[in-house]
This record gives structure tokens, C-alpha cells and sequence, in this order.
């Protein structure tokens, strides 16, 4: 499987990814999750991610391709992939293009999971209580939103002209959503 993960901040992306990477064997590699590793660790990359993360903005390209590019070419990415918060933006998903091209490989599926921005609103500001991350307060999530809404909605037409584009409903218990995406996937 070389699968992307689509949806808006708190549509269950990295829920959903944990529990397919297990059951498809691929890893699941999120963008978010490595800028959070890098920060908690102090790297240059770390410090330099925290601050756009914390504002509830786009890490730069620049940052990000290099470190996707590295990552998609470590052993353990050459048998499948899902892809968990990259690409979120059309600059990215040309240059993931490129990426998978050198490697000699194509994606094969854009799976977008969907939910209203009141619901993940929520689920974000559950997670707050929770987690405490610095992106999860109101404000943040407000900015989040909309530079989902600007920069990574249009990537659903992107794929959709592509043929690549499965939309699965993520409203509802998260063994629910996973048992739609399985049987979305069966019917590929
Ligand atoms: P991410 O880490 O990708 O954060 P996210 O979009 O909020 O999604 P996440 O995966 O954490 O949450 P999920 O929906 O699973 O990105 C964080 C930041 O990193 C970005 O703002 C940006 O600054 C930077 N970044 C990442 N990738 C980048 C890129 N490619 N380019 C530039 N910058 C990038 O879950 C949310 C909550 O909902 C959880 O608490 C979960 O338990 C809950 N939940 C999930 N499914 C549920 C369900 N079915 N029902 C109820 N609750 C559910």
C-alpha cells in the first residue's frame, strides 16, 4: 500500500493511521509526528517546526519536502507507505510526485477522511484536556482550520482529477471509521 492521508486538523488522520499501518503492515509516517519528536528533543528542525506549529501555521516546504524525502527513502518504506498529514498543500503533492518518481514507485491511493469543522473543533479541545498541546487551544484551532481550508482542501481536487481519491465519512466511533475505510479499500 502507498497511500496518503487527507482531512481537516482532528478528522482522526493519526488515530486512523496507527491502526491501518498495523493491519496493512506499512509504516505510518505523520509529518506532525516528527516536527512534535524533533521539538521534544531539541533539534534544529525541532526549533525551527515548533514555532510555526505553535502558531497554527505550515511548516515552511523548504523543511518539510527534505525531511519526507529522507524518510520515504529508509528501508522500511520501500514495501508501502501511509502518509499522515503530508501533502498539505499543491506544492507538496507535485513534489511527493517527484519523490516517489525517483524512487520508481506511484501512489496508489488518496484516502480523505471527512468531518465538519464543529466536530473536530471539539475532539481538537477533548484532546487539549488531555495532551496539552500548545496547537489544540481555541485560537490555534481557529488558524489551523483555515489554513486547512486555503492550502490543503484543494488537494481533494487535485486527487479526485487524478483518479486516486477515496472519501470516507470520520464521523463516528474511531472502530467504525476504520472498519469503513477497510471495506472502501477491499473494493479498490
Ligand atoms: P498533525 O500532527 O498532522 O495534526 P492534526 O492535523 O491535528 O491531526 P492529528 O493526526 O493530530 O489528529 P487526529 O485527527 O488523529 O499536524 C500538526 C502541525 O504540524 C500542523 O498544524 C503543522 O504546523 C505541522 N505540519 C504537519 N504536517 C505538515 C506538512 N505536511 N506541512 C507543513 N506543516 C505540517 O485526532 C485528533 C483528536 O481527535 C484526537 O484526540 C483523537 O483521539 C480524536 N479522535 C480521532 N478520531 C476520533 C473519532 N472517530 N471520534 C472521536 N474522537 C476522535
Amino acid at each position: 500500500m502507498r497511500a496518503i492521508l487527507l482531512g481537516p486538523p482532528g478528522a482522526g488522520k493519526g488515530t486512523q493511521a496507527a491502526r491501518l499501518a498495523e493491519r496493512y503492515g506499512v509504516p505510518a509516517i505523520s509529518t506532525g509526528d516528527i516536527f512534535r519528536a524533533n521539538a521534544a528533543g531539541g533539534t534544529e528542525l525541532g526549533k525551527r517546526a515548533q514555532e510555526f506549529m505553535a502558531a497554527g501555521q505550515l511548516v515552511p516546504d523548504s523543511v518539510t519536502n527534505d525531511m519526507v524525502r529522507d524518510r520515504l527513502a529508509q528501508p522500511d518504506a520501500a514495501a508501502g507507505f501511509l502518509l499522515d498529514g503530508y501533502p498539505r498543500t499543491t506544492d507538496q503533492a507535485v513534489e511527493l510526485d517527484a519523490m516517489l518518481a525517483d524512487l520508481g514507485v506511484r501512489l496508489e491511493v488518496a484516502l480523505e477522511l471527512t468531518a465538519d469543522f464543529e466536530v473536530v473543533t471539539a475532539r481538537l479541545l477533548k484532546r487539549a484536556q488531555i495532551e496539552g498541546r500548545a496547537d489544540d487551544t481555541e485560537d490555534v484551532i481557529r488558524t489551523r482550520l483555515e489554513v486547512y481550508a486555503t492550502s490543503t482542501a484543494p488537494l481533494t481536487a487535485y486527487y479526485a482529477g487524478r483518479g486516486l481519491l477515496v472519501q470516507v465519512d470520520g464521523i463516528g466511533e474511531v472502530d467504525e471509521v476504520t472498519e469503513r475505510i477497510i471495506s472502501a479499500l477491499s473494493h479498490l
